[in-house]
């Protein structure tokens, strides 16, 4: 295996989540279920490609990250059954219910012909919308529903430095 040198190759992705209120439907039906019934939230936790135009409303492109990711693993909450979920193809995501913000690890792991170490990035899930108070509390429901659904996400570039030649071969036949 060949590497070449002094090139260094990135790719664009984004990360973070979409968060909305549950319905009223929703929430009463979780009522009767002691682990569901606090649950105020929907959210989604993803690493989608930056590179690609969006799919209809969602936040980033569905360009397929699986010829550089092989998995990704998202920590969650210890509130959560079974926090570490491993997702092993795209689309490299996680919905869930919940009531609460938190940090969620992500930890993404690339194809072995990369031979890169995993990378870890940090994201604060965020269920509440920014309230023009500026006030620390959360928001009522009333006021929160208005707002809309919340989006927290970021941007970040995977680099690949004096890649193998056949990874590279692979990343750019895409
Ligand atoms: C705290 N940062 O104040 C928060 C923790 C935990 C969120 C937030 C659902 C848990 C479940 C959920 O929203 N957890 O019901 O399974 O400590």
């Amino acid at each position: 295996r060949v590497r070449i040198r002094n090139l260094t190759i990135y790719r664009p992705i984004i990360y973070g989540n979409t968060a909305y209120i549950l319905s009223d439907k929703e929430r009463e039906k979780n009522a009767t279920n002691p682990s569901l019934k606090d649950h105020t939230h929907r959210w989604t936790v993803a690493v989608r490609s930056a590179a690609s135009a969006p799919d209809s409303d969602q936040v980033g492109g569905a360009d397929d990250l699986s010829h550089f990711i092989r998995r990704v693993t998202f920590k969650l909450h210890d509130t959560y059954p079974n926090p570490s979920r491993v997702i092993d193809k795209a689309p490299f995501e996680v919905t869930e219910t919940g009531w609460g913000e938190f940090e969620v690890q992500i930890r993404i792991q690339f194809v072995a012909e990369a031979a890169e170490k995993t990378m870890t990035l940090f994201h604060h899930l965020k269920l509440h919308p920014w309230t023009i108070t500026g006030e620390a509390e959360v928001p009522p429901l009333d006021v929160a529903i208005k707002a809309g659904p919340v989006h927290s996400w970021q941007y970040d570039e995977v680099v690949f430095n004096d890649p193998y030649s056949n990874f590279l071969t692979m990343l750019t036949q895409h």
